[in-house]
C-alpha cells in the first residue's frame, strides 16, 4: 500500500471515529465547588440524581477503600448504587468498621467485623444514600461511602475542583453531599460538549 493510501485510510478512520463519537454525544461537566462556613471544599461527593426511566447496570469492578495509619482512605468515596466496596486493613492493627446508618436509615446499619492486616471484607452497597464508615476500636477513624443512583459522579479535589466524564446529552439533576456542609441541589445542562458548573454549599 502507498503511504498516500495509508494517509487517506487513517483520515476515514478518524472521520468515522468522530462520527461515533457525535452520534453517542458523551459530554462532560467540569465545575467548582466553592464553600461558605467550611473550612475546605475538598471531598464534597458531586453527582448526577437519578434519571427517569433510566436503570444502570451496577459496576463489575469493586472499590477499595484502605484503613491504613488509622484512618479511612479515601476519606470520602462515591461509588453507583450496586458496588462492591472491598475494605482492605493495611495496619498491624484489628480495625472495625460498621455504619449506623444509611442517610439516617438505621435498618441498613452494618458491622462488618474485625479482620486482620491484609485482608480484605467486601460489601455490595445496593441502596443510595450515605454511610458513615466507622471502627469501634478507634473512636477517631471516620469515613463516607456516598451512594450514587448514576455511573455520573466525582468528589471534589483540594480546591473544590471537580469532573464528570462521559455523560449522554440531556438535563440533569446535580447534587452535592459534603460532610460538613447542607446538601444541595442544581439544574444542569449537558447538551454541550461540556456543561461548566458553579456550586456553593454552605454550613
Ligand atoms: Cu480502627
Amino acid at each position: 500500500m502507498s503511504p498516500n493510501k495509508i494517509v487517506v485510510k487513517a483520515a476515514v478512520a478518524i472521520g468515522l471515529a468522530l462520527v461515533a463519537n457525535g452520534a453517542a454525544q458523551a459530554n462532560d461537566i467540569k465545575g467548582k465547588v466553592s464553600v461558605q462556613g467550611i473550612k475546605s471544599a475538598e471531598n464534597i461527593a458531586v453527582y448526577v440524581d437519578a434519571i427517569p426511566e433510566k436503570k444502570f447496570d451496577a459496576p463489575k469492578a469493586p472499590v477499595v477503600i484502605d484503613q491504613r495509619k488509622m484512618a479511612f482512605l479515601p476519606h470520602v468515596v462515591a461509588v453507583q448504587q450496586g458496588t462492591t466496596v472491598e475494605f482492605l486493613n493495611s495496619d498491624p492493627v484489628g480495625h472495625n468498621v460498621y455504619w449506623p446508618s444509611v442517610s439516617g436509615n438505621k435498618k441498613l446499619a452494618h458491622n462488618l467485623g474485625t479482620w486482620p492486616k491484609g485482608e480484605k471484607k467486601p460489601f455490595q452497597f445496593n441502596d443510595v444514600g450515605v454511610a458513615s464508615l466507622l471502627c469501634n476500636v478507634h473512636p477517631e477513624m471516620s469515613g463516607y461511602v456516598v451512594v450514587t443512583p448514576t455511573p455520573y459522579f466525582a468528589v471534589t479535589d483540594k480546591e473544590g475542583n471537580f469532573e464528570i466524564k462521559n455523560i449522554p446529552a440531556g438535563k440533569y439533576t446535580l447534587k452535592t453531599w459534603s460532610e460538613d456542609g447542607k446538601p444541595t441541589t442544581q439544574a444542569v445542562d449537558v447538551s454541550g460538549a461540556t456543561a461548566t458548573v458553579e456550586l456553593t454549599v454552605k454550613k
